[in-house]
């Protein structure tokens, strides 16, 4: 047994980690019902580490070992699943705040991801470290009817609270990126929402990240940046550029979900692409090897 919480109603939910299933109490302990049993498919679990409510009364279970986020009615109807094995990696903590947005923390990723109720990827941050917004084994997420979160950040003895990034800047990234070309970028263009300007990301605070399921590394944007007006609708875009090789070591699987996140005017933002990803080696003709069908011009 491992996680707690309880619903608007005064109901009492139980995450039975060992036995892979939630039990549902009144809040003076009648037993009232429960779902799950020991699998991958819905409303099934590989150790259910921790669980949340909702205002609506939607229960959200951290499914540690399957590296996922279900959600279910309050009698254990299954409703949804947030991420998937490979995009998270031991969940151990949800939370939603008063909008009915969702918060998982990943230990082993030292990462918070934020998605919306129906489950879309709205922002992360947290890479392994013990620097400001850095984390080691984070263990416990929880937010305040402010929306400020606040994360127990276990293995460096401490917690930590944060504004919930919520500018959502739109990322445009080519559909299909050849991480093993042998072009040195690749170029993003970040356009912000109406009422911010491009010109006040900073650019120093631009990071990338994939869907690695190991330990995911940020990728920092090269400055400088150009401002310009990339899909042509006449609002200013950032453009920023990314090492490819680095990008390569962020992303998995040949269909990823990138994101980047930063700083704008004061606030923080994120940002999603869906991409294909090649990894096609493209090799260079060796020096001074001419092939079939080249013409070699030499002047003197
Ligand atoms: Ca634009």
């Amino acid at each position: 047994m491992n996680g707690v919480a309880t619903d608007h109603e005064g109901n009492v939910y139980v995450a039975d980690l060992g036995n892979n299933r939630i039990q549902k109490f009144t809040n003076s302990g009648a037993y009232l019902t429960q779902w799950g049993s020991s699998g991958i498919g819905d409303g099934q679990f590989d150790r259910p580490f921790a669980l949340a409510t909702d205002g609506a009364g939607n229960v959200y279970v951290c499914d540690y070992n399957n590296g996922r986020v279900q959600k279910f009615t309050s009698t254990g109807t299954f409703l949804a699943q947030l991420g998937q094995y490979g995009s998270f990696y031991n969940p151990t903590d949800v939370a939603t705040d008063a909008d009915g947005n969702v918060y998982v923390a990943e230990s082993i990723n030292c990462r918070i991801q934020k998605f919306t109720g129906t489950g879309a990827y709205l922002a992360q941050w947290g890479t392994q470290g013990s620097g400001n917004g850095e984390f080691f084994t984070p263990f416990g997420i929880t937010v305040n009817a402010a929306g400020d979160v606040y994360v127990v950040d276990t293995g460096n003895n401490r917690i930590q609270k944060f504004a919930t990034p919520h500018v959502s800047v739109d990322l445009a990234l080519p559909g299909t990126i050849n991480v093993r070309s042998m072009g040195k970028w690749v170029t993003a263009y970040l356009q912000p929402p109406a009422g911010f300007d491009a010109s006040a990301i900073d650019a120093s605070s631009i990071r990338l990240f994939g869907n690695l399921g190991a330990r995911p590394l940020a990728v920092d944007a090269t400055s400088p940046s150009a401002i310009g007006d990339q899909n042509g609708d006449g609002v200013p875009d950032l453009m920023v550029k990314f090492d490819r090789g680095a990008f390569d070591l962020t992303v998995f699987g040949t269909s990823a979900q990138v994101a980047v996140n930063g700083m704008i005017a004061g606030q923080a933002f994120g940002g999603v692409a869906t991409i294909k990803v090649l990894r096609s080696e493209i090799i260079p003709p060796p020096r001074g090897v001419a092939y079939a069908g080249m013409v070699t011009t030499m002047r003197w």
